[in-house]
């Protein structure tokens, strides 16, 4: 029979372990509450006014996935999952959902959202605007978890690794879909995102990969190789640059290795943070078009913001108002041929029916030549207005009314 607890003992253990699940309680109410800016946001209160002399009420905390209470983890993939459910905005081929909305919408602007100057302002309200949704129509009181940590637990994570032999990649791939081959491994099939072929309610991506538009598992095909590239000293020499133009580089790279399957073999290899954590997962998050449709993009995307952020507090009163770069990536800007204006060229890119709303940026008054200012208008289609780059430069301010801790 194993004793009674010593009554001495018992009273200071059991008023411990009313203080812990009190703690416990309140940091998880703390993490998981209200949001009176998105309702000022989504309500029109105080619409009148201009962005820029409303206030944030409060900041919401986004924090690291590992330091989430299995509770809060659980209500975010609940959430995720919600959207699939939610009705769809768009109208691109294959969208069935709100979810689906969101990788449609980084399909069709892709071209003009990468390698540019703009890449950063322009997936920081992006992620800003899926946060929104989940809060605002599915539920979830918590911010959007950042990506440092293994995420890949079955139980409280993301489902693991690809399995070999369950994913074919459709034969009429392209080109143009920027496709790396050797990274879509196979379906997830586990997890809360894992492929269930008898269970019509199991995850599937509408999208992709790349620009086609197939109903699929999701794919990935992890590679631990890539994470000498996510290494502190990869971001600590990103933080060193002095211009947002040097930093956005050291973080985002050049497209040549995420675009191209032969440089993947390259011994000379080195890859951004930005690269390397699409291609350590690889499969969907792994391709340029598609990679919104793995859940984990959003996680990824909002740690590349907590590191631009942390570059800009370093020095705010420069940091904060300091954007350049191109309006278009190399790779556009080579192309305008005989005749053919680049505004023409770049909306020739788009498929037939792209509604040009759509376009990843306003291109009013800017040319090919033209360098990234703050008055440049970031577009998101049907998921969000127009913002011009100084209204989310401090994510301090509304609308972003956020914080990293
Ligand atoms: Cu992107």
């Amino acid at each position: 029979m194993t004793p009674p607890l010593l009554p001495s003992l018992a009273g200071p253990l059991i008023r411990l372990l009313l203080l812990s699940v009190i703690i416990s309680r309140s940091t998880c109410r703390h993490a998981l509450d209200s949001d009176a800016d998105l309702d000022a946001e989504l309500n029109g209160k105080n619409a009148s006014q201009d962005i820029s002399s409303r206030q944030c009420s409060h900041l919401l905390k986004r924090q690291e996935w590992r330091t989430l209470s299995d509770e809060h983890k659980s209500e975010y993939i609940r959430a995720v999952k919600c959207t699939r459910k939610l009705p769809k905005l768009s109208s691109y081929a294959g969208v069935q959902s709100r979810f689906d909305d969101f990788q449609a919408v980084h399909i069709h602007t892709a071209d003009s959202i990468h390698y540019t100057g703009h890449f950063l302002p322009w997936h920081r309200r992006f992620v800003t605007l899926f946060e929104q949704t989940l809060r605002r129509d599915c539920d979830y009181r918590g911010a959007i978890p950042i990506r440092t940590s293994p995420v890949f637990d079955p139980v409280t994570g993301f489902g693991g690794d690809g399995v070999k032999g369950t994913y074919t990649l459709p034969d009429n791939v392209t080109e143009e879909s920027q496709i790396i081959r050797s990274t879509f491994v196979g379906c997830v099939m586990d997890g809360p995102f894992g492929y269930n072929a008898s269970d019509p309610e199991s995850f599937v991506v509408h999208g992709g990969p790349g620009k086609l538009v197939t109903t699929h598992c999701l794919v990935r095909g992890i590679n631990d190789g890539f994470k000498q590239f996510l290494s502190a000293d990869v971001v600590q020499n990103a933080l060193r640059q002095q211009t947002y133009e040097e930093f956005r580089l050291a973080l985002e790279g050049n497209d040549q290795h995420h675009r191209r399957e032969e440089s993947m073999d390259d011994s000379d290899l080195e890859l951004s943070e930005h690269a390397s954590g699409h291609l350590v997962v690889g499969g969907e998050l792994g391709n340029l078009y598609s990679s919104p449709g793995e859940p984990l993009f959003f996680l990824h995307h909002a740690n590349l913001d907590r590191i631009w952020w942390n570059w800009q507090i370093m020095d705010p009163d420069q940091r904060l108002a300091d954007m350049s770069g191109n309006v278009l990536s190399d790779d556009v800007e080579d192309a305008p041929e005989d005749g053919l204006e680049w505004e023409d060229w770049i909306s020739g890119q788009l498929p037939e029916d792209h509604d040009d709303q759509y376009n990843g940026i306003d291109f009013g008054g800017l040319n090919a030549s033209s360098t990234v200012t703050l008055d440049l208008g970031l577009r998101f289609g049907p998921l969000g207005e127009t913002i011009h780059i100084r209204d989310i430069m401090d994510i301090t301010q509304f609308p972003s009314c956020y914080i990293y801790i």
